[in-house]
């Protein structure tokens, strides 16, 4: 597939022909399906763009706790409660993962954090909106996690090693985040008042055009992924995986009795898929700079969380200190 000359976004890709050898055997070896570990060679800028990639992911899902944990204190009742906190746990765990695996690329979660905390490293725009009813978290499950499972099933095949392994872990509770918010749905569209309903109606309302700007740029205007596709670090391009989002939503939102809220949303028996509206372009770049309705409040809680843990730090470091000193005496 490589030696076609990728071709598929605003950038291009060199050719088999104009590498060395060493990047050949590289690309050579990722067209054959094996994957790429930490110590083995890779050009400078797979390594960097695989950095910059799970470093956004990352933070996506340690922002992306914000706007639920919102409702913890408010959920209707204590299963609901329990599901919830288990959920951005979840989340928290799948940051980790994540930092984890950047690490095996030769930069610290420090440096990361420390980046996210300056305001010089992107996350997922989606965590930008505020939720401000309960119905927003069934579609924060339904609409975020559907669109981020859809993103992350293809990166379990992705060309790096540690961070497919990740995904693989991290998409199995994104299915339970996922179920759990349509399961919310339900409960408001099919079994509650006429009110939950338009709850509902009015989350799907706010939640849908972002999910749909989830998926980066169009592929016209996607800066990496003609590089990425051909790396393997991404398997399909923003605007198919946007298409399946549609194809895969739309009935869901049938099922629940809602209107997603696009005028031009029609069945295309001959393309096979949804037709759907423009995006609003302008929103997803306004809120990538840092406009966004709640990106401020966001970046501000995620300084204090740090600030506020830092006793926890220093603890876990005397304690790790006092016990390899002991270790060393008994030597
Ligand atoms: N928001 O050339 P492309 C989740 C940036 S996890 C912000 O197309 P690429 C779980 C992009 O970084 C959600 N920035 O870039 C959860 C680049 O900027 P740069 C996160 C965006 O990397 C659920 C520039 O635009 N998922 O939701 C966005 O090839 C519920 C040009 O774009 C992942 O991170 C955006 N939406 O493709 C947690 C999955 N889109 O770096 C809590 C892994 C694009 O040049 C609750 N990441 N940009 O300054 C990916 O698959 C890719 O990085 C894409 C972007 C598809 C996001």
């Amino acid at each position: 597939m490589y030696a076609q000359m990728v071709d598929t976004g605003a950038n291009k890709v060199r050719g088999l022909e104009e590498m060395s050898a060493q990047e050949r055997a590289f690309q050579e070896r990722i067209d054959a399906g094996i994957k790429i570990e930490p110590k083995d060679w890779m050009p400078e800028a797979y390594r960097k763009t695989l950095i910059r990639q799970i470093s956004q992911h990352a933070h996506s899902e340690i922002v992306g706790m914000l706007p639920e944990g919102n409702w913890i204190s408010r959920a209707p009742s204590l299963k609901r409660k329990a599901i919830l906190l288990a959920k951005v746990q979840d989340e928290a765990g799948h940051g980790l993962y994540l930092y984890s695996a950047a690490e095996t690329l030769g930069v610290s979660r420090d440096q990361l954090v420390d980046e996210l905390h300056a305001g010089r490293a992107k996350y997922s725009s989606i965590f930008n909106y505020p939720t401000l009813t309960w119905a927003d978290i069934g579609t924060i499950g339904w609409l975020v996690d559907g669109a981020a499972i859809m993103n992350q099933i293809p990166l379990c095949r992705c060309s790096f090693g540690p961070y497919s392994r990740a995904m693989i872990r991290v998409c199995k509770e994104e299915s339970f985040h996922q179920r759990q918010g349509y399961d919310l749905l339900i409960s408001l569209c099919r079994d509650g008042t006429a009110e939950q309903k338009a709850m509902a109606q009015d989350a799907l309302n706010r939640w849908w055009w972002p999910a749909l700007m989830m998926f980066g740029p169009s592929d016209a205007e996607s800066v990496h992924s003609a590089q990425s596709q051909a790396w393997r670090i991404k398997i399909f391009s923003n605007d198919e995986l946007r298409q399946r989002f549609v194809d895969q939503t739309v009935p869901q939102a049938e099922y629940l009795g809602l209107t997603i809220p696009d005028p031009d949303l029609k069945w295309n028996a001959e393309r096979g898929h949804y037709d759907f509206g423009a995006i609003d372009w302008d929103e997803f770049y306004n809120v990538l700079k840092g406009n966004g309705p709640c990106n401020r409040e966001r970046l501000r809680a995620r300084r204090q969380a740090w600030e506020d843990g830092a006793w926890v730090r220093d603890a876990a470091i005397a304690h790790a200190e006092k016990r390899a000193a002991r270790t060393a005496q008994a030597a």
